[in-house]
């Protein structure tokens, strides 16, 4: 069946992007231009209510939300093991998976897009500024996983690469946008950039032409 995937450049759509060029898969890249409000359109609405990316379609089935997409594809492309097969690591895996969708990239979305939560520009300030503070204590969450995946010699999830090392790299480099020089998180930089050199990492970040670090000392 053939598969498609909405995408904005820089989102978290770039988790199962990278998933896509990993497996080698043939699919459609269907940008989504965020900062023109092209997922509050009605013909994108139409493919996903809820107004945002990732979907990714395969055939007839659209389907939305990281953990989800990740699952699936996990499940379809079985040979590349995204995720362990083991138990015990695979929900060990899902646990950080599910942390990062549901804590560390919400807390994000307060710095970067702080009018969801409030009109008023001096509580849009203040929401801003306690978000980017409390983002970098959990990326320092992230540093300490980097710190003994590089002990173990290996991967976030362990010993494949897979959508934690994808996940990591997009919230370190939204970091950058909060104010958070990423070399200041030695083990979880110094992992981003080894995993921003593998092939299908460096295929999406083209696609996305993304830079790595968009920190900028104010
Ligand atoms: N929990 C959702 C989060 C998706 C999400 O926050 N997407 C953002 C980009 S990173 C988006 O589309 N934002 C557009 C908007 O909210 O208007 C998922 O896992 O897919």
């Amino acid at each position: 069946m053939s598969l498609a995937l909405y995408y904005a450049p820089g989102a978290c759509s770039f988790v199962p992007h990278v998933l896509l060029e990993a497996a080698g898969a043939s699919f459609e890249p269907r940008p989504v231009r965020l900062h023109k409000g092209e997922q509050a359109t009605p013909e994108y609405r139409a493919i996903n209510p809820r107004g945002q990316v990732p979907v990714l379609v395969d055939g007839d089935a659209v389907i939305t939300q990281i953990v989800a997409i990740v699952d699936y594809l996990d499940a379809r492309f079985p040979v590349q093991g995204f995720l362990p097969r083991e138990p015990l690591a695979r929900a060990k895996v899902m646990e950080t998976l599910a942390w990062m969708n549901n804590t560390v990239h919400p807390t994000f979305t307060h710095v970067f897009m702080p009018h969801k939560y409030s009109a008023s520009a001096d509580v849009q300030a203040d929401i801003k500024a306690h978000a980017a503070a409390q983002y970098r204590g959990l990326l320092g969450e992230l540093e300490a996983m980097a710190q003994a995946a590089g002990r173990r010699g290996g991967w976030l999830g362990g010993e494949r690469f897979g959508p934690l090392d994808a996940y990591a790299l997009t919230l370190l480099r939204w970091g950058g946008f909060a104010g958070i020089d990423p070399t200041g998180l030695p083990a979880l930089w110094a992992h981003v950039q080894k995993v921003a050199q593998l092939p299908p990492v460096a295929q999406a970040m083209a696609r996305e032409k993304l830079q790595l670090n968009v920190y900028q000392p104010a």
